[in-house]
């Protein structure tokens, strides 16, 4: 429904009458003290009810760790874009045109816009965070080649199709049912309960499904449901509020953008023997979840290599710009992204194939298998993929024929680029590890799934519905999933992490488990079936080797009194971890996959073209694989737009600039790479316990990207082979002429 256009989003359902609406007039500075704010003309603007600002509200500050965010600005604002009044009116455009009749005096102050600008002034939101093993400093002063270097890395836009929006509807007494397009229901109606300091039981949260999320709607989907809630509660009237593109652009977090400081040793094979590396992240205004982005940035600066000696620091830089939040990877692409750079400047530099170097780093299977954080990695597949791909996609012979084009071609110089992924799979904070999921079977044998994750397009309704169909034996269109609603599933967490399928999944197979656990009992005793069991197969169960169609002995157990409904409960085994040493076991198992990147650079302008790609990726056994691929095609083509052509850009005063498509260029149809080969890596099976062996693939596939980006770098290396450091992220067709001509 999603892809074919016939789904409903929140903005198709139509509203109950008297529905009022909500827009945001916006700071227009980015950092200085609010000496007034003039609210009238907006007031008096047609089809206006009423328009608020701080003072009106009374619990004002909400985020999903600190309550640090001001639902509007308070006395101070603290970036471009800040929500400074909310305005009610008849009719969206009435709220929209008056927001911009609020007119507000703020001195300003000077701001910290930049990384550098927040490490030069000590500006973090917290303490550094730093993972390390060995001794990193003696052993690159031990090592006979060193190299040492600077990238920048860019945020990104999320770009979800649908943007933020929610509606807010009062039911009886102090009740209300909030629909919200968010990843994190849970955390929505805990911050309406909050704002409004009702119980979280008066509030239920709806979400039926996302028009896209990718981490931009973890967190930042609470201000408008609050902010509606708070309209709801003064005027007992349902309050919708959906966000303008420019607005939810300017207002919402963004992907972090990092600073990487490297310093390594290595030998003359390219074998890295210490890292000292420095990752440094805009956070924005507020904490947000920052410190689990920074830290799984940290947790994925190894990437698929044993380094025996490394430190990885990691800063959280305060800054006036709104606050970075969730976006596929999780600060692992950052992070990866640093060390595949680090070791395409050694094999550079040295002269090699950075395959190879890739490969002598690996990790292994039973030895030089402790990452810095010493989990001991026990599913390690990085080599087998590494080979089936080389041969699959022909890269030594390509690798010839792309030096043989770069001898004829003067101008034109074409890139060769290979890089792995290995993600770490669970949240890092382990008591996020949980599921639930309530499954009902109703007399005619249809079955109604509820679980607490959440639809974004990532098919995980459809995987869900999958194992419950699996369980009894039937076809999946007997199974209905509906909205995740809080009322049905409680304490859920976030649709993240890439967790979806693996939690809820587990919980639905939970919830079944315990269901056909009942009718099993039921069967035994009115069949006297003694130690036999039943099966349920091809919709039919089986009773002594009888068959009854499953509707027919749904309605006979119910007429024998038998629950036929469960919940489901699941939590991650294995996970554990030290925040004060960072050492443990954070994820339950990791994903695999890698990447074949060529392209060709024009040296004259800096513009480019991506002629192939080959991936390799390993989903475990696939519970969908035609699901499956569409991940690793959509993440692949994602990481891409964040590598090669989305900038975002600030003004010195740190106004956002690229608030549009206009200027903030994500890929097109056009983009798609001519050759493009997508294979799930087959017949294999996750090592460890998941729902039908199978692994995690939302966010995984983003980081394939790095080989186009590596390839780039490939070409500029042989446009000019002194030319090793010096392009950073994004290699928009700018960036790429400046670093051709950096020696010039
Ligand atoms: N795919 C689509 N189509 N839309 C999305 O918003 N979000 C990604 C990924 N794939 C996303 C997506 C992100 S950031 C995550 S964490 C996972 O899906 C979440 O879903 P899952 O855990 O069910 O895989
Ligand atoms: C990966 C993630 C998340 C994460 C850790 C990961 C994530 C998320 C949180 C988080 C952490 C603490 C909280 C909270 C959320 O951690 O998406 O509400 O209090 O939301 O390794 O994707
Ligand atoms: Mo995904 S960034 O964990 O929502």
């Amino acid at each position: 429904m999603h892809v074919q256009g016939s789904a409903n989003y929140i903005d198709d359902v139509a509203v109950p009458d008297g529905t009022l609406h909500v827009a945001f007039a916006l700071s227009n500075v980015a950092h200085g003290k609010i000496k007034s704010i003039d609210i009238d003309a907006a007031r008096n603007s047609d089809g206006v009810h009423s328009v608020i600002i701080a003072e009106d509200i009374e619990n004002l500050s909400i985020g999903p760790i600190r309550h640090d965010e001001p639902i509007l600005a308070s006395k101070e604002v603290v970036f471009f874009g800040q929500a400074i009044a909310a305005i009610l009116a008849d009719s969206h455009n009435q709220a929209k045109k008056a927001a911009l009749l609020v007119k507000a005096e703020i001195e300003e102050f000077e701001s910290i816009v930049t990384i550098d600008q927040a490490m030069k002034s000590k500006s973090f939101l917290d303490d550094p965070i730093i993972v390390s093993t060995g001794d990193s400093k003696k052993a690159i002063k031990k090592a006979k080649n060193t190299l040492t270097g600077s990238l920048s890395i860019g945020g990104q836009e999320h770009y979800y199709l649908e943007g933020q929006v929610a509606i807010s509807i009062p039911t009886e007494g102090n009740e209300m049912v909030v629909h919200s397009s968010t990843q994190n229901p849970t955390e929505v109606q805990h911050l309406v309960a909050h704002v409004l300091s009702v119980p979280q039981n008066a509030i239920e949260v709806i979400t039926r499904r996302m028009g896209g999320g990718f981490g931009g709607k973890e967190t930042d989907s609470s201000q408008l449901a609050c902010i509606c809630a708070i309209f709801s509660e003064k005027t007992n009237k349902p309050v919708k509020a959906r966000l303008p593109r420019k607005d939810d652009i300017l207002l919402t977090g963004k992907r972090h953008d990092f600073v990487a400081n490297y310093e390594v040793g290595y030998s003359d094979e390219g074998l890295i023997e210490g890292i000292n590396l420095e990752l440094a992240a805009r956070c924005g205004y507020s904490l947000d979840l920052s410190m689990a982005i920074v830290s799984r940035a940290l947790f994925h600066a190894d990437n698929a290599y044993h380094i025996p000696n490394a430190t990885f620091t990691g800063y959280l830089c305060k800054t006036n710009t709104a606050s970075n939040t969730a976006f596929r990877g999780f600060g692992g692409p950052q992070g990866m992204l640093a060390i595949e750079n680090i070791v395409e400047e050694i094999a550079n530099s040295i002269g090699r194939d950075p395959l190879e170097v890739r490969r002598i780093n690996y990790y292994q299977k039973d030895t030089n298998n402790v990452t810095p954080y010493d989990q001991v990695i026990e599913d390690n597949i990085i080599n087998e993929i590494t080979n089936e791909l080389i041969e699959d996609s022909n890269y030594l012979t390509r690798r010839k024929k792309v030096e043989k084009f770069n001898k004829e071609n003067k101008y034109l110089k074409k890139g060769l680029a290979f890089s792995p992924v290995k993600f770490g799979i669970s949240f890092t904070t382990q008591f996020l590890n949980q599921a639930g999921a309530l499954v009902s079977i109703y007399k005619d044998g249809s079955i109604h799934l509820n679980h607490g994750g959440t639809e974004m397009g990532q098919g995980l309704f459809i995987k869900v519905a999958q194992v419950v169909a699996h369980e009894f034996g039937v076809d999946i269109s007997r199974v209905k999933v509906s909205a995740t609603s809080t009322a049905k599933v409680p304490n859920t967490s976030p649709t993240a992490a890439s967790s979806g399928s693996d939690m809820n999944g587990m919980a639905a197979r939970e919830a079944c488990l315990r269901i056909k656990n009942n009718l099993n009992n039921f069967a035994k005793e009115f069949f006297d079936l003694g130690e036999n069991n039943i099966k349920f197969q091809d919709s039919f169960v089986v009773i002594n080797k009888k068959q009854m169609p499953f509707n027919e002995f749904i309605s006979l157990a119910y007429l024998n009194r038998v629950e036929l409904f469960s919940n489901g409960f699941y939590k991650t085994p294995k996970i554990h971890f030290d925040a004060v040493k960072q050492k443990g076991h954070p994820f339950f198992y990791y994903s695999y996959g890698a990447c074949v990147s060529e392209v060709v650079l024009d040296c004259l302008t800096g513009e480019y073209k991506i002629l192939a790609v080959d991936i390799l990726h390993d989903v475990g056994a696939s519970l969908n694989p035609a699901i499956d691929t569409g991940q690793i095609v959509g993440g692949f083509i994602q990481g891409m737009g964040w590598l090669c052509s989305e900038e975002l850009k600030w003004s010195d005063s740190g106004a956002l600039l690229t608030t549009g498509a206009s200027t903030y260029k994500i890929p097109a149809i056009g983009d798609t790479p001519e050759h493009f080969e997508v294979k799930i890596k087959p017949n294999i099976s996750n090592h460890e316990n998941t729902i039908h062996k199978s692994k995690a693939v939302g966010e995984p596939p983003l980081m394939l990207a790095i080989s186009t980006w590596l390839a780039i770098k490939n070409a500029i290396y042989n446009a000019d082979k002194d030319n090793i450091t010096g392009l950073d992220a994004p290699a928009s067709f700018e960036q790429v002429f400046f670093s051709l001509n950096k020696n010039s």
